[in-house]
């Protein structure tokens, strides 16, 4: 099928598959929490291993079931990695704007990201905790840059006062959605298997008799 199956837009459902990685206490949990629940709490409890929460939007009139995975930011936990973003079409990987070190640890996402996925992946950087900005200690100018020099999008986040988490769901959903469409377009011109089925993006037409599952998908949807 093709994307215009179906007698145009409106008729599919998107499911991707999104993981939050970054150093303990910067606050990956609070922003899912914030994004999917509305709720933020006040004390740090530390995440084992992984959790995982889901999300629906409507995006002009295209239905996107988010599969988000929260993973632990404690070091001992870092080999666990691969495991949640192996198959991601997203990642977040988020940093403390008042602990530097944070943002140093962002860097070695990335490297091992690209390393591990190549330019497959949708990346974003996110400052966290922009309420604390009198404690600021990574440079705007720096952060930004540097995620451009590494082809990611770079945002400013509050989950404390719901600061720009929206944004950075619905900015990310539309990038997945594009390379999507665009590996889509390109398994309709005849170009080899897209990789869209290794990295768990399923593209489900509303007809039934149309319907296709793209391949082994985290998703039960
Ligand atoms: N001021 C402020 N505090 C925040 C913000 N987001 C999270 N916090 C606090 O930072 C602490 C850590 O938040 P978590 O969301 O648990 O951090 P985490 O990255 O999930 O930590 P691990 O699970 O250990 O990897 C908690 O005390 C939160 O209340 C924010 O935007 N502003
Ligand atoms: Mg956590």
């Amino acid at each position: 099928f093709t994307m215009a199956a179906g007698g145009g837009a409106g008729n599919k459902t998107y499911s991707f598959k999104v993981v939050l990685l970054g150093e303990g206490c910067v606050g990956k949990t609070s922003l899912v929490l914030r994004y999917c629940e509305n709720k933020f709490n006040d004390k740090h409890i530390t995440t084992l291993q992984a959790s995982f929460l889901t999300k629906k939007l409507n995006i002009t009139g295209k239905r996107v079931n988010l599969a988000i995975w929260d993973t632990a930011g404690q070091e001992r936990f870092h080999a666990l990695g691969p495991i949640y973003y192996r198959d991601s079409n997203g990642a977040i990987l988020v940093y403390d704007i008042t602990d530097e070190d944070s943002f140093q640890k962002v860097k070695n996402w990335v490297k091992e990201l690209r390393k591990m996925l190549g330019n497959e992946i949708c990346l974003c950087i996110v400052g966290n905790k922009v309420d604390l900005e009198k404690e600021r200690h990574v440079s705007v100018e720096e952060a930004e840059g540097y995620a451009e020099s590494v082809g990611a999008k770079h945002y400013h986040t509050s989950a404390k006062l719901n600061k720009g988490i929206e944004e950075l769901f619905l900015d990310l959903c539309k990038r997945m959605m594009e390379t999507a469409q665009a590996e889509e377009r390109a398994k309709g011109n005849g170009a080899s298997q897209s990789t869209t089925s290794r990295r768990g993006v399923q593209i489900v037409d509303d007809d039934p008799q149309a319907a296709t599952a793209a391949g082994g998908c985290c998703s039960s949807a």
